[in-house]
């Protein structure tokens, strides 16, 4: 109970006063009426909804059972470690009970009767959901902190991951990098990642036991010592670009990288004392819900924001159906003291009944018209609601109609379609010859060269001739001697009078002196 009441004291700058009510009714001149605000859920114990992975297989102890000693004690190894036997195993979970005075439970690692091999466990918090911390992240050892460790985060539920914060005994050696302490940082670089080595020296396992990342240290820079200015801390989460994702997480990762050593070398004839045990790991924070929800709840195995404000999803990441005539955004902690609720407005609350499904922020009356129409309709939508793809869009079926991606480009190719309109399912319309979804395909008997045309010849029914052959279906390269679309006609010598098909011009012009001299010995003509 001492305990509890602490630890509210304890939170009570974050957990309590600012940004606690979404909307109250009040009564103003015109009646009575909600007025709404900015707000968002209480701190909570974390390590309560977290899901943990341990990794790699078989880094937990007791399979096969095995003993272990601690550094106080090196040579008296008389304790054990058994899977199979509830009172002797260290199974993850214990890293997250509730302590019972004086008896702490933790999950322990094997040994490191490996050695030189190095000793690695990766411990991985999972909440399926996004988390605002609001106080230091406390891990507990037992029987000393490790030497080398690193704490890392995800934001996107584990698909990429960051460093958070370095730890080690010597930060040049571990990670080449310059031993820095939070407390040192200032307002530009509060949202720095850094090594720090004031948790990886050796103390004796029972005085120093925590390892931290000191989350309010970062908010003193702007909060002041005791957190009393948090007025100053809301302003600066708000206007400072990437400082509040800084203390945004889905998930955290601790990589253990070398055990305790007892302040001194590896001693190779005793490595039972070389391990990991953690008996707690302490997570404060908040349901990230974008101001638009002062509760979250645990329901179906995560954590949900219970919006407010006509927003909804998991994070209240979105306008409620029927509430987009205007785009979605995030509540604000400015103005100061109650922030703005930047609500989701129903359709039909601004002008007239004038939705624009998200697309566009701005309704205009035209006037002559009598109608109410979306301005500026984004994401290639057009019409009064925004409810038609742009020409040369259409619209995409798994998408509703205020999504982002509702319209798909029409990609019609330029050449072999008629304009670069299409269908409703993608279809452009083709010119002759032309055929496939962009109309960048020929159909049979046709050939693609800057659009299809009519294939000259082919295998089939358009043979070259005379031993000719076809070059990609556009004519037929003739043997000496042929010519002809097919080669089906012989080049032949002027003065060859078997020679079929059109005479030469010279053959012409010595038929018309023929006759000239054929006349002229008639005596038609007189010379
Ligand atoms: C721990 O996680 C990191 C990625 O964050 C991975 O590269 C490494 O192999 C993991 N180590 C073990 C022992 O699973
Ligand atoms: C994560 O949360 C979402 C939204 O509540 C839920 O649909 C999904 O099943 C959860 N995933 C896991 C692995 O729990
Ligand atoms: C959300 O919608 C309800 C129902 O239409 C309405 O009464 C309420 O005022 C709306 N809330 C906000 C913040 O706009
Ligand atoms: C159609 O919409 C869905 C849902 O938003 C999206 O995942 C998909 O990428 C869209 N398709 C195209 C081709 O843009
Ligand atoms: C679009 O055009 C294609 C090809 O002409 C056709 O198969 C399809 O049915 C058309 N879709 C609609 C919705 O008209
Ligand atoms: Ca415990």
């Amino acid at each position: 109970m001492l305990y509890l009441v602490a630890l509210l004291l304890h939170y009570l700058p974050l957990a309590m006063g600012q940004y606690d009510i979404c909307k109250s009714w009040v009564t103003t001149d015109d009646g009575p009426s909600w007025e709404f605000y900015a707000c968002q859920p209480k701190a909570m114990r974390m390590k309560d909804y977290v899901t943990v992975r341990v990794d790699p297989a078989g880094i937990t102890c007791g399979d096969p059972p095995e003993r272990f000693c601690t550094h106080e004690n090196p040579y008296l190894c008389s304790d054990e470690c058994d899977a199979s036997n509830p009172d002797l195993a260290h199974p993850p979970k214990l890293m997250f009970d509730s302590e019972n005075e004086g008896l702490a439970t933790y999950w322990q690692s094997v040994t490191w009767r490996r050695y030189p091999e190095p000793l690695l466990a990766n411990i991985t918090l999972s909440w399926n959901k996004s988390i605002e911390l609001t106080d230091d992240i406390v891990i507990t050892f037992e029987y000393g902190r490790p030497t080398i460790m690193m704490l890392e985060k995800s934001l996107d539920n584990g698909r990429t991951w960051h460093p958070y914060q370095y730890y080690a005994d010597d930060c040049m050696e571990a990670f080449s990098m310059p031993a820095r302490r939070v407390r040192d940082l200032s307002t530009t670089s509060a949202n720095r990642v850094l090594c720090t080595e004031e948790y990886s020296r050796w103390a004796g396992s029972k005085k120093e036991k925590t390892v931290r990342f000191e989350v309010r240290d970062r908010f003193a820079i702007f909060a002041g010592p005791d957190l009393k200015n948090m007025d100053n801390l809301y302003t600066r989460l708000e206007s400072a670009k990437g400082l509040k994702d800084f203390f945004t997480v889905t998930d955290l990762r601790m990589r253990l990288l070398r055990p305790a050593l007892g302040g001194t070398y590896v001693q190779r004839e005793n490595l039972y004392k070389y391990f990991y045990a953690v008996s707690n790991v302490e997570v404060i924070g908040r349901c990230k819900c974008n101001l638009h929800a002062n509760l979250c709840t645990f329901k179906e195995g995560s954590l949900q924001c219970e919006c407010e404000h006509n927003t909804t999803g998991q994070d209240c990441g979105k306008c409620k159906k029927n509430f987009r005539s205007r785009s979605w955004r995030a509540g604000s902690y400015l103005p100061l003291p109650n922030g703005s609720p930047n609500a989701c407005a129903a359709a039909g609350s601004a002008f007239g009944n004038c939705e624009c499904y998200g697309h566009s922020n701005r309704c205009s009356y035209i006037d002559f018209l009598n109608v109410v129409t979306c301005v500026s309709c984004k994401h290639n939508t057009r019409g009064q609601h925004c409810q038609h793809c742009r020409l040369g869009f259409y619209r995409n079926s798994s998408a509703e109609l205020d999504d982002e991606n509702v319209c798909i480009e029409c990609n019609c190719n330029q050449i072999g379609s008629m304009h670069d309109r299409c269908n409703e399912t993608g279809y452009c319309e083709c010119k002759e010859g032309a055929t496939g979804p962009k109309c960048d395909d020929c159909l049979p008997n046709y050939y693609w060269r800057q659009g299809c045309f009519p294939n000259v010849c082919d295998d089939e029914l358009l043979l070259c001739q005379n031993g000719g052959t076809c070059y990609q279906n556009q004519r037929c390269v003739c043997p000496v001697g042929f010519k002809g679309v097919l080669c089906q006609q012989s080049r032949c010598e002027a003065d060859k009078k078997d020679c079929d098909g059109a005479p030469s011009a010279h053959g012409s012009l010595g038929t018309v002196l023929f006759g000239v001299l054929a006349l002229q010995l008639r005596g038609w003509v007189d010379l």
